[in-house]
């Protein structure tokens, strides 16, 4: 056991009036809000690489966290940062953890040898789980860092590092299905191109569509149950990715007739990088039947790129958490802390406060959201608002029994329709009153 996080002590449910800043106050695992645990609506997860693998570095300086198993990527380190990253999400409480074969261990210099370490390391981690009861939510390959994925892993001109990808995709929901995760994730990082001078996008579309589909045969063919998952990511590393929005991956699995196969994982910052709110990424996703699990982060109002910062604004979180009610919850995805704290918050305890903190906002947000939808004038506004579409010319427009024309000389005959207000402000104010 490590004593990385020696002196702290496990994190527990205070209540709202305790001062301690390592405790919380509303996430209370077996309260129970519409019939469900909180530990359930939530589903925690601690993302490896922001937590564990991050060093404090940026564009213009080097790390400055110091970790001690951050000095050199060896399987010995690696088997320390797996004793700290166990010891993190029970101290924490964190039911689940999330990671890249990267983050685990070093992938060594050919493909065979990653695989037999990551392999070995799989056990360690089957043990850890065990001992526990710390659970995968998901798994996922790095397709982004190595210089060979500069131009794209799926999507490279060069089919070489297509089958490269697929050799890491392959062993990775592999050890994914052997450790019980509930989901795989892919994330397209190069998915993309920095300039259409050098670029065939329905190419490298067609290369995309053929991966995915290897991918989802891969997961029948071993048994894998859990749900293959896109995260959607508009740009950054490159300039323009195809996994754009929320939007743009819906066209696309539907292109490769994947709708039915894949959901989404989608996180804050990457709505807010495509020009979305991340409540508009939720509901376009529970829209289409396509809302699989969540990233929890946020970026910041002042800097266009992916900060990657905890949440802290109660307003933003309650509006997420009506759409993910409204959904029905996140099912077999959950909450994935895929944040990471400032460059100069350098303390163990700081790890705790960030995650600590933002647990606790979800918790207060999914309470507020509650309240919302049992006091019941919100939906019953837009239900009115839509009600026309229940009966009358609404109900037999939907049925597709009237033809354009017929549409049309009901519309010539009706008295002409009278605008009515959105009452945007007044249902602002509304939301104001518990958030
Ligand atoms: C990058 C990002 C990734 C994915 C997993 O912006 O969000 O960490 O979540 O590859
Ligand atoms: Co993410």
């Amino acid at each position: 056991m490590s004593d990385f996080f020696a002196g702290i002590e496990p994190i527990r449910y205070a209540g709202p009036d305790s001062r301690n800043p390592l405790a919380f106050r509303w996430y209370d695992p077996a309260r129970l809000v519409r019939g469900k645990p909180m530990a359930e609506h939530f589903r925690f997860a601690v993302a490896y690489w922001h937590t564990l693998c991050w060093p404090g570095s940026d564009m213009f300086g080097p790390g400055t966290f110091g970790r001690p198993w951050q000095a050199a990527d060896t399987v010995a380190n690696a088997e320390r940062k797996l004793d700290v990253a166990f010891d993190f999400f029970t101290r924490l409480g964190a039911p689940f953890f999330c990671f890249h074969d990267v983050d685990v261990v070093p992938l060594g210099e050919t493909l065979r040898e990653g695989w037999s370490n990551l392999d070995r390391m799989a056990d360690r981690m089957a043990g850890k789980m065990a001992a526990t009861g710390v659970k995968l939510l998901w798994g996922t390959a790095n397709l982004f860092s190595h210089p060979r994925y500069m131009a794209g892993a799926a999507t490279n001109p060069d089919p070489a590092v297509f089958a490269y990808a697929a050799g890491q995709v392959k062993q990775v929901l592999e050890v994914t299905h052997r450790l019980g995760g509930a989901n795989y994730v892919l994330w397209g990082g190069r998915e993309g191109y920095d300039t259409l001078l050098n670029t065939r996008i329905g190419q490298e579309l067609d290369q995309l569509g053929r991966f995915l589909s290897l991918v989802v045969e891969h997961k029948h063919k071993i048994g894998f149950t859990g749900t293959i998952l896109i995260e959607p990511k508009p740009c950054e590393p490159t300039k323009h990715q195809y996994d754009f929005d929320v939007a743009a991956v819906a066209a696309l699995l539907r292109r490769c007739g994947l709708e039915r196969e894949i959901k989404l994982n989608l996180e804050v910052n990457h709505a807010t990088l495509a020009g979305h709110t991340f409540e508009h990424e939720l509901a376009y996703a529970a829209s289409q039947g396509l809302l699989g699990s969540i990233d929890v982060n946020r970026g910041d109002p002042q800097n266009g790129w992916d900060t990657d910062q905890f949440p802290n604004s109660l307003n933003d979180w309650t509006l997420a958490m009506l759409e993910i009610l409204r959904a029905g919850g996140i099912g077999a995805g959950g909450f994935n802390f895929d944040a990471k704290v400032r460059r100069q918050s350098i303390d163990a305890a700081d790890l705790l406060h960030g995650h600590v903190g933002a647990m606790d906002l979800c918790a207060r947000a999914l309470l507020a959201a509650d309240a919302i939808l049992t006091d019941g004038t919100l939906d019953r506004f837009v239900a009115d608002r839509y009600a026309g579409w229940q009966g009358g010319i609404g109900a037999e427009i939907m049925a597709s029994s009237l033809t354009l024309a017929e549409i049309a000389a009901r519309a010539a005959d009706a008295p002409p329709p009278q605008p009515r207000s959105g009452r945007q402000e007044m249902l602002e104010n509304l939301v104001n009153r518990f958030a």
